[in-house]
């Protein structure tokens, strides 16, 4: 039997959407692929225009997304100076830019690594880089420059982990020293590829003493994507809140490895147990978390703004489930050890039917109450396709 949605629940499901914001990767609407491969959507947006364009649809139709994530070369290939264009492109179609994700990883210079390189050259390169990432948020009104770095070695003994770690610790303070009051450094995290051995920044206990080492601004990213199997993401995400450390997230889902599959395609519970643990530290003292909700994905096989679409659905539905957890009965029965009382809080919470709820909040909000079938209507899909399939596989411009 579906559990009945208590009395307030309807009201928590609005109260908690009215607050739950995800931003958009400018990167999800490009053309991407795997290792093998390319398999190019002439819908795919090729110009920094056509992403403003695709995530502002995004946005009109779930009314969740008001910024855009931009990866600093693919997006604003000539810098500070692409800054301009960005923010008229923002205006015109109704997004904000967000995160700003410096690039130390794709050129030539960097197949040594960036930060971690035995080139002073090169790591200062690296630097001028996240200095001018800096300058461009700033000039955006971005807060978060979100850092993901390739740096590791692939076979053991090639690579002096300690010293690496040194340089990581001096460019980082380095680029902390730059950044306006009101911004922050995300230190991402990932424990493989594309180097096989050794990652300088593994894990988040690693990210954790880097961003305390870069200054008071400086927080750990989550990528859901970036643990070893089986690892409790929800137990990382609670410390680091206890520690008010968790900066942000790139949610994504996998199966085997940084797969970024759409949020909740293969483990739902995961994501509301992410939620559940921010909520209940929220409940429990009386604050709200300082969390940039991002999404970081890239759907090589499905229509990118359809899985856009239904990724930003998921994961409202997710949130709205963790919003009906009832905080004083868990708590009550953690204090006792009532273990079956406890999990099935939990349980009941997760197995909610919510969506009723969610298309309420969105007619209230003047929103479409199916955004994914308001989509395929909107004739936006066919217009598009004409539009670009003109110059089809000209680029594919990104990897992620
Ligand atoms: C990494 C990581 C970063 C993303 C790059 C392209 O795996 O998730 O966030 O910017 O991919
Ligand atoms: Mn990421
Ligand atoms: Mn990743």
């Amino acid at each position: 039997m579906m559990p009945a949605m208590r009395a307030d629940g309807a009201e928590s499901v609005g109260r908690a959407l009215d607050r739950f914001q995800i931003e958009l990767p400018s990167w999800g609407f490009a053309n991407t692929g795997t290792r093998f491969g390319k398999f190019v959507q002439p819908a795919a947006a090729v110009t920094i225009e056509e992403k403003f364009s695709d995530a502002g649809q995004v946005h009109a139709l779930t009314g969740a997304c008001p910024t855009v994530a931009l990866h600093v070369l693919w997006d604003l290939p000539d810098g500070v100076s692409s800054a301009a264009e960005i923010a008229a492109l923002a205006a015109r179609y109704k997004v904000r830019p967000g995160s700003i994700n410096p690039n130390v990883f794709q050129d030539q210079e960097y197949k040594f690594g960036s930060f971690g390189n035995p080139d002073a050259d090169v790591r200062q390169r690296a630097l001028r880089h996240v200095h001018d990432s800096v300058a461009i948020a700033r000039r955006l009104g971005s807060r978060d420059i979100t850092l993901w770095f390739a740096d590791g070695s692939n076979y053991p003994g090639t690579a002096n982990i300690r010293q690496r770690r040194q340089w990581f610790q001096e460019n980082l303070k380095a680029a902390h020293a730059t950044l306006g009051p009101d911004q922050r450094l995300l230190i991402e995290y990932k424990p493989f590829e594309p180097a096989f051995y050794h990652t300088d920044i593994a894990d988040w206990g690693m990210a954790l003493l880097l961003a305390r080492a870069a200054g008071s601004q400086a927080r750990v990213l989550v990528d859901t994507g970036h643990h070893y199997l089986s690892q409790n993401i929800e137990q990382i995400v609670a410390w680091l809140l206890a520690d008010g450390m968790l900066g942000g997230f790139h949610f994504n889902d996998r199966r085997y490895a940084d797969d970024d599959l759409t949020i909740g395609s293969i483990d739902p519970y995961q994501v509301f147990r992410i939620f559940h643990e921010i909520r209940f530290f929220e409940w429990e003292t009386g604050g709200r978390a300082d969390i940039a909700y991002m999404i970081d994905q890239s759907h090589n096989l499905k229509g990118k703004i359809e899985a856009m679409i239904q990724t930003v659905t998921v994961a409202q539905e997710l949130f709205s489930k963790a919003a009906l957890v009832n905080h004083d009965a868990l708590a009550t029965a953690q204090a006792r050890t009532d273990l079956v009382g406890a999990e099935s809080l939990l349980q009941d919470a997760f197995s909610t039917d919510v969506r009723p709820a969610i298309r309420e909040w969105r007619v209230a909000n003047g929103l479409p109450a199916d955004p994914l079938q308001a989509f395929r209507e909107s004739g936006y899909l066919e217009r598009i396709t004409a539009e670009r399939s003109k110059r089809a596989g000209a680029s594919v411009s990104s990897y992620a």
